[in-house]
């Protein structure tokens, strides 16, 4: 499929998926983030597909909504439109890992899109915030629910309240991204760890990422239920057979996912 504002590259069963509206910082407008959706549909249900990068420029990974598309709406162009909320469930559906690779801004909209993704691993150059409040609104696409999820309550209301911007050592120690690599190695550094999860098998990549993402949607009781199930299930795939056999027999295992 011919996108415009995202370019789609798939490699080595890593699906390269990078933010292109580059004069303007990555901001992200409808037709971003419907292209950003159906390119995930389209690597939830391609083969060669079993790990997802989402990128951006050296400069920005996303400057946040395109405050241009939106400045002039109105309550009900937004509440009967509902402005980005079929492509926030689309978003969320998607079943494969996501890798959300970030360098320079990641900022409203930018930042709250990082967080949609599984992890994030960031460039040292990379700046996180949530500066809607200086635009007189609030963030709109989870952000005040994902950031406190991530850092706690206090750096969340922190950086929504006063729009402050939170660079990359500060983001790693408080838990927002996993991992901080200099900016010349960062779209290496998440095609290895792309790499590393697209040797595994896919059926069990897609069980982690359900049964961790539960953690965040259900009471411990309700996750720890999730979680026993997703791993009896395990025991049904011909990839648990295969796993375990080549643990024994002292060889790499060959995922099938099935
Ligand atoms: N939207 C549109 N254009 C943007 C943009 C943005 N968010 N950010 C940057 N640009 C454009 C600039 O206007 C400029 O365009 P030209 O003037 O060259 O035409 C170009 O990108 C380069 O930007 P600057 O000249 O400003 O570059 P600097 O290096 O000086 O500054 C900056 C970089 C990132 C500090 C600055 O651009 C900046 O502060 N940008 C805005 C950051 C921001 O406020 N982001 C939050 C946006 S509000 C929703 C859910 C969520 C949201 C909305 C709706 N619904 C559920 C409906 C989210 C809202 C947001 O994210």
């Amino acid at each position: 499929m011919a996108y415009e504002t995202i370019i789609v590259d798939v490699q080595d069963y890593v699906a390269m998926i990078t933010l292109n509206r580059p004069d303007a910082l990555n901001a992200i407008n409808t037709q971003m983030l419907s292209e950003l959706c159906t390119a995930l549909e389209d690597a939830d249900v391609n083969d060669k597909v079993r790990c997802v990068v989402i990128t951006g420029s050296e400069k920005a990974f996303a400057a946040g909504a395109d405050i241009t598309e939106m400045s002039d709406r109105s309550f009900v162009d937004m509440y009967v439109a509902k402005i980005f909320s079929a492509e926030a469930t689309r978003f969320n559906n998607a079943r494969k890992p996501i890798i959300a690779a970030v360098s320079g801004y990641a900022l409203g909209g930018g930042c709250e899109l990082a967080m949609m993704c599984d992890f994030i691993i960031a460039a040292d150059t990379a700046k996180f915030g949530q500066p809607e409040i200086n635009l007189g609104v609030i963030a709109g696409l989870g952000g005040t629910q994902r950031l406190p999820r991530y850092v706690g309550k206090a750096k969340a209301m922190d950086m929504h309240l006063t729009g402050r911007f939170m660079d990359a050592p500060e983001a790693e120690r408080c838990g927002l991204v996993s991992r901080v690599v200099p900016v010349k190695k960062l779209k290496e550094e998440a095609m290895a760890a792309a790499a590393k999860i697209a040797e595994k098998s896919t059926i069990a990549t897609q069980a982690a990422k359900e049964a961790v993402n539960a953690a965040f949607e259900t009471p411990l009781t309700a996750g720890l239920a999730v979680e026993r199930g997703l791993f009896y299930a395990m025991f049904s795939t011909e990839d648990q057979k295969e796993g375990m056999a080549a643990f024994l027999e002292k060889r790499e295992a060959q995922f099938r996912d099935r």
